[in-house]
Order: C-alpha cells, then structure tokens, then sequence
C-alpha cells in the first residue's frame, strides 16, 4: 500500500451551498481518514502561495477573488493513494463535463463565469500536497 495525505479543501460554493456535509459523506464512504478539518477564511497571501502555478493565466484573477469570497473547509486527508483517489472522486475541472458519480460532476454547476466555481481543490502530487498541507495546515 501507498498510505498518502492530500489536502482538500471544500470551496466557498461548496460551504455557501450547503454541501459541507455531502462532500465529506463522499470522502468518508470512500473510507479515507479525516486527519484535521477546519473551517478558514484565507487571505489573498495564502490564496497567492496556494495557486502560484496559475499566476498570469486569465483565469487567476477571478480564481482569488472567488476563494477569497467565503469560508471554506480545509482537510488534510489520509489514506491509500488518496491523492489519485481524492482526484478520482471529484471529477475533472469542468462540471459540465465532469463524470456523473463524482462531486463536481453530479453537483457542480457551470455558472458561465469567468472562473470554474467547482465545489472542491485536491492536491495534484506527492509534493504539490506536502507543499499545500505545509501553507495550511502548519
Ligand atoms: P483542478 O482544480 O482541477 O486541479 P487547476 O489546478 O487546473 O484545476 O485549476 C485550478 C482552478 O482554477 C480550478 O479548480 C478552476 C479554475 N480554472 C482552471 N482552469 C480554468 C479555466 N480554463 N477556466 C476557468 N477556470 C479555470
Ligand atoms: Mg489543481
């Protein structure tokens, strides 16, 4: 086995629609460990450090303002393979694409806005996660 920890993080569409629980329903069914939850405000400094890979892409803007817009939940998840896994189970960026059964397929909404407001944010490597969990979590 490959015993792993991700961050996740239920974005502030996910807390103002009231699928915090949904969410984390899917998360535990799947049998992954909830090691530590929080509910955060995060600030532009984190929100900046957090998406560093998308600075000057169109979309950045708008991405941090949107994250910046409400609470969101912050996870740091165990389990076996659970970065693939946790990707797995939210499904691809687009909701309108996404596959039916995963969270952003069967509850994420394509608003036509300028950013993606795709309910959910996993870690996409080994190191991608300990860098993310080391911003929000240490
Ligand atoms: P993911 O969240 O699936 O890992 P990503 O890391 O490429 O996707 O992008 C981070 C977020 O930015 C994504 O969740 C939503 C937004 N985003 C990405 N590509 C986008 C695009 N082409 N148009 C609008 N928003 C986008
Ligand atoms: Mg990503």
């Amino acid at each position: 086995t490959t015993v792993e920890e991700t961050l996740v993080l239920i974005k502030p569409d996910g807390v103002a629609r009231n699928l915090t629980g949904e969410i984390l329903a899917r998360i535990e069914a799947k049998g992954y460990q909830l090691v530590d939850l929080k509910l955060v405000q995060p600030d532009r400094e984190l929100l900046s450090q957090h998406y560093a890979e998308h600075e000057g892409k169109p979309f950045y803007a708008p991405l941090l303002e949107f994250m910046e817009s409400g609470p969101v939940v912050a996870i740091r998840l165990a389990g076996n393979r659970v970065i693939e896994g946790f990707r797995s189970l939210a499904g691809t960026t687009d909701p309108t694409t996404a596959a039916p059964g995963t969270i952003r397929g069967d509850l994420g909404r394509d608003w036509g806005l300028a950013v993606q407001q795709n309910l959910v944010h996993g870690s996409d490597s080994v190191e991608t996660a300990q860098r993310e969990l080391a911003l929000w979590f240490d």
